[in-house]
């Protein structure tokens, strides 16, 4: 209900919202023309650009928040408009995922939402990224993420909702689930996501160790399906999309969501409480004194 309190503020789309909020993302028959019309135009926001190309049934969405398209409730509100937005538009079938920054896919989770911020608007923040995962991983499309630059934590979590996974081979490059390298704990959702993908033992590792894989390392376990030379990313995810796109649409989805309804409901089962073990985790001296550092660290790396 925050969320969608923020985007009612920021974007003046309430009705949208209240459509939102009576169709499932399984359900696509509830669009009224009028939105639909609005939606087939290709759109911009200051934080994302979405090029639909109706011939093909193909958004392409690019992430364009300077510097490092880190997660803020600002970005992950436009996010969560713009992808269901297209979720919506029955004649969207396939979205593919990608950076307009220089060297990064996604920074992950704004710190900043994060650090020195009160406990309501940490439930704020909690309840977007919630929102963002449950949009991806639920999503009826067929999605692509055309990784064509670093992607730690919640980066990484993006890129694994997705159903495929392109990445350039670039090794200064870096993808992984490393929260434990901040002193803070990856949820549990965001580990059942990764074990979906690559196993129980490799997550095991890579959450303990806090690992961030090159791209031949994280093609190796399976943390990403494809790689290619970066300046082929968004091609080569096209040409996958296709392929995707050839298999009929119903049978592909039900299985989609027999291999993730499990997943999608812990969470949605345990929302509130999530939102509550966030705040109280993340509010806590030592957790904040831990970000400081990990900030700190940053910025020196920088200097
Ligand atoms: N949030 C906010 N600001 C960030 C972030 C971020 N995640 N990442 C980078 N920045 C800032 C930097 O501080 C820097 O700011 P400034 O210009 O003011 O000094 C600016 O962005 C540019 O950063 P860099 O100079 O480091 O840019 P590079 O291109 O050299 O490197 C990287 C890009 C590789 C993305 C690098 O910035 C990096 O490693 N960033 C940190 C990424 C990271 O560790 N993210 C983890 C976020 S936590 C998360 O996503 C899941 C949390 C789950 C919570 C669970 C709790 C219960």
């Amino acid at each position: 209900m925050a969320l969608r309190a923020a985007f009612r503020n920021r974007r003046g789309v309430s009705g949208l919202l209240s459509q939102l909020s009576s169709c499932s993302s399984h359900v696509r028959v509830c669009v009224s023309p009028v939105l639909v019309a609005q939606q087939r135009s290709n759109s911009t926001s200051p934080k994302l650009k979405v090029d639909f190309d109706q011939s093909s049934g193909v958004a392409v969405m690019h992430m364009q928040s300077p510097p490092v398209n880190s997660l803020s409730l600002d970005f992950l509100t436009e996010f969560c408009i713009g992808v269901e937005k297209l979720e919506m538009d029955k004649s969207c079938r396939g979205l593919i995922i990608t950076s307009s920054q220089p060297k990064v896919f996604s920074a992950g989770l704004d710190i900043m939402e994060m650090y020195g911020k009160s406990p309501e608007r940490c439930g704020e923040f909690w309840k977007g990224v919630q929102e963002m995962w449950l949009k991806l991983y639920n999503s009826n499309m067929v999605i692509i993420a055309a990784i064509n630059g670093s992607s730690p934590a919640g980066g990484c979590l993006m890129s694994l909702t997705c159903d495929y996974r392109i990445m350039a081979d670039n090794p200064r490059y870096s993808i992984g689930l490393n929260e434990t390298q901040l002193g803070i704990v990856a949820p549990f959702w965001f580990k059942d996501t990764m074990v979906n993908t690559v196993g129980h033992r490799a997550t095991e590792i890579a959450l303990e160790l806090g690992l961030l894989y090159s791209p031949s390392e994280a093609l190796k376990v399976g943390l990403v399906d494809l790689l290619v030379p970066e300046d082929q990313v968004l091609t080569t995810a096209t040409q996958t999309m296709t392929k995707w796109l050839a298999i009929p649409d119903h049978a592909r989805q039900i299985t989609k969501s027999m291999m993730r309804k499990p997943t999608i409901d812990r969470l949605t089962s345990n929302r509130e409480a999530d939102v509550q073990n966030f705040v109280s985790f993340i509010t806590k001296d030592s957790i904040q004194k831990s970000l400081r550092m990990y900030l700190e660290m940053l910025k020196k790396r920088r200097g």
